[in-house]
Protein backbone atom coordinates (compact mmCIF):
# COMPACT_ATOMS: atom_id res chain seq x y z
CA UNK A 1 0.00 0.00 0.00
CA UNK A 2 1.43 3.43 -0.65
CA UNK A 3 0.90 5.17 2.72
CA UNK A 4 3.71 7.11 3.69
CA UNK A 5 2.83 6.47 7.85
CA UNK A 6 2.59 2.64 6.59
CA UNK A 7 6.31 2.91 5.36
CA UNK A 8 7.57 4.69 8.30
CA UNK A 9 5.61 2.11 10.83
CA UNK A 10 7.79 -0.41 8.35
CA UNK A 11 11.33 1.45 8.14
CA UNK A 12 11.18 1.95 4.83
CA UNK A 13 11.42 5.50 5.59
CA UNK A 14 13.22 6.78 8.59
CA UNK A 15 11.67 8.84 11.11
CA UNK A 16 12.81 9.99 14.71
CA UNK A 17 11.04 7.60 17.02
CA UNK A 18 10.03 8.20 20.71
CA UNK A 19 7.99 5.11 21.50
CA UNK A 20 7.80 2.21 19.43
CA UNK A 21 6.33 -1.59 21.02
CA UNK A 22 4.28 -3.65 18.49
CA UNK A 23 0.98 -2.31 17.73
CA UNK A 24 2.02 1.61 18.22
CA UNK A 25 4.73 3.75 17.12
CA UNK A 26 5.18 7.41 18.06
CA UNK A 27 8.22 9.71 16.00
CA UNK A 28 8.37 13.26 15.87
CA UNK A 29 6.48 15.36 13.55
CA UNK A 30 8.47 16.82 10.53
CA UNK A 31 7.09 20.49 10.73
CA UNK A 32 6.95 20.63 14.58
CA UNK A 33 4.08 23.34 15.69
CA UNK A 34 5.31 23.12 19.16
CA UNK A 35 8.63 21.97 21.32
CA UNK A 36 7.61 18.89 21.88
CA UNK A 37 5.32 17.40 18.79
CA UNK A 38 5.04 13.77 17.71
CA UNK A 39 2.51 11.44 15.91
CA UNK A 40 1.36 8.78 17.65
CA UNK A 41 0.31 5.88 14.98
CA UNK A 42 -1.04 2.48 14.64
CA UNK A 43 0.97 0.38 12.83
CA UNK A 44 -1.20 -1.71 11.16
CA UNK A 45 -3.13 1.08 8.36
CA UNK A 46 -6.26 2.45 9.42
CA UNK A 47 -7.45 5.81 7.46
CA UNK A 48 -8.78 7.74 10.22
CA UNK A 49 -11.02 8.20 13.36
CA UNK A 50 -13.54 7.87 11.10
CA UNK A 51 -13.02 4.35 10.87
CA UNK A 52 -12.89 2.94 14.56
CA UNK A 53 -15.13 0.28 15.33
CA UNK A 54 -15.49 -2.34 18.69
CA UNK A 55 -12.95 -4.39 16.27
CA UNK A 56 -10.50 -2.10 15.95
CA UNK A 57 -10.26 0.39 19.09
CA UNK A 58 -8.23 -1.47 21.52
CA UNK A 59 -5.15 -0.33 19.62
CA UNK A 60 -6.69 3.42 20.08
CA UNK A 61 -7.08 3.17 23.48
CA UNK A 62 -3.06 1.71 23.55
CA UNK A 63 -2.46 5.12 21.53
CA UNK A 64 -3.93 7.14 24.47
CA UNK A 65 -1.80 4.60 26.93
CA UNK A 66 1.35 5.73 24.74
CA UNK A 67 0.92 9.26 25.55
CA UNK A 68 0.62 9.00 28.62
CA UNK A 69 3.71 6.94 29.40
CA UNK A 70 5.45 9.98 26.74
CA UNK A 71 4.29 12.61 29.21
CA UNK A 72 6.05 10.90 32.03
CA UNK A 73 9.12 10.25 30.04
CA UNK A 74 9.49 13.77 28.78
CA UNK A 75 8.47 15.38 31.90
CA UNK A 76 5.62 17.49 30.44
CA UNK A 77 4.62 18.04 33.92
CA UNK A 78 2.89 21.17 32.31
CA UNK A 79 0.16 19.46 29.85
CA UNK A 80 -0.15 18.07 26.83
CA UNK A 81 -2.86 17.96 23.80
CA UNK A 82 -3.76 15.27 21.63
CA UNK A 83 -5.56 16.13 18.13
CA UNK A 84 -6.13 13.60 15.18
CA UNK A 85 -7.45 15.27 11.97
CA UNK A 86 -9.93 13.54 10.46
CA UNK A 87 -11.12 14.01 6.93
CA UNK A 88 -11.28 17.40 4.21
CA UNK A 89 -11.96 20.30 6.98
CA UNK A 90 -10.38 19.03 9.55
CA UNK A 91 -7.05 19.60 6.95
CA UNK A 92 -6.10 15.91 7.50
CA UNK A 93 -3.09 15.78 5.00
CA UNK A 94 -1.87 11.67 5.76
CA UNK A 95 -4.67 9.30 5.29
CA UNK A 96 -3.62 6.68 8.11
CA UNK A 97 -4.44 7.91 11.63
CA UNK A 98 -2.77 9.51 13.65
CA UNK A 99 -2.89 11.45 16.88
CA UNK A 100 -0.57 15.05 17.11
CA UNK A 101 0.37 15.22 20.85
CA UNK A 102 1.89 18.87 21.36
CA UNK A 103 3.44 20.15 24.35
CA UNK A 104 5.83 22.60 25.50
CA UNK A 105 4.23 25.85 25.24
CA UNK A 106 0.76 27.53 26.31
CA UNK A 107 -1.45 26.05 23.16
CA UNK A 108 -4.34 28.40 22.30
CA UNK A 109 -7.78 27.25 22.02
CA UNK A 110 -9.86 27.41 20.11
CA UNK A 111 -7.10 25.55 17.54
CA UNK A 112 -8.55 28.21 14.46
P1 LIG B 1 -2.27 16.01 9.45
O1 LIG B 1 -2.24 17.31 8.73
O2 LIG B 1 -3.09 16.07 10.72
O3 LIG B 1 -2.67 14.87 8.55
O4 LIG B 1 -0.79 15.76 9.97
C1 LIG B 1 0.20 15.16 9.22
C2 LIG B 1 1.49 15.48 9.89
O5 LIG B 1 2.47 14.61 9.37
C3 LIG B 1 2.01 16.89 9.65
O6 LIG B 1 2.07 17.60 10.89
C4 LIG B 1 3.41 16.72 9.08
C5 LIG B 1 3.70 15.27 9.36
N1 LIG B 1 4.51 14.61 8.33
C6 LIG B 1 4.24 14.56 7.00
N2 LIG B 1 5.17 13.84 6.36
C7 LIG B 1 6.05 13.43 7.32
C8 LIG B 1 7.24 12.64 7.29
O7 LIG B 1 7.69 12.16 6.24
N3 LIG B 1 7.87 12.43 8.46
C9 LIG B 1 7.41 12.95 9.65
N4 LIG B 1 8.12 12.67 10.75
N5 LIG B 1 6.28 13.68 9.72
C10 LIG B 1 5.62 13.92 8.57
Amino acid sequence: MDCLFCKIAAGEIPSEKVYEDDTVLAFRDIDPQAPFHVLIIPKEHMESAAVVTPQNSGVVAHMAEVAAILAKENGLTGGFRLVSNCGADAMQSVPHLHVHMLAGRLLGWPPG
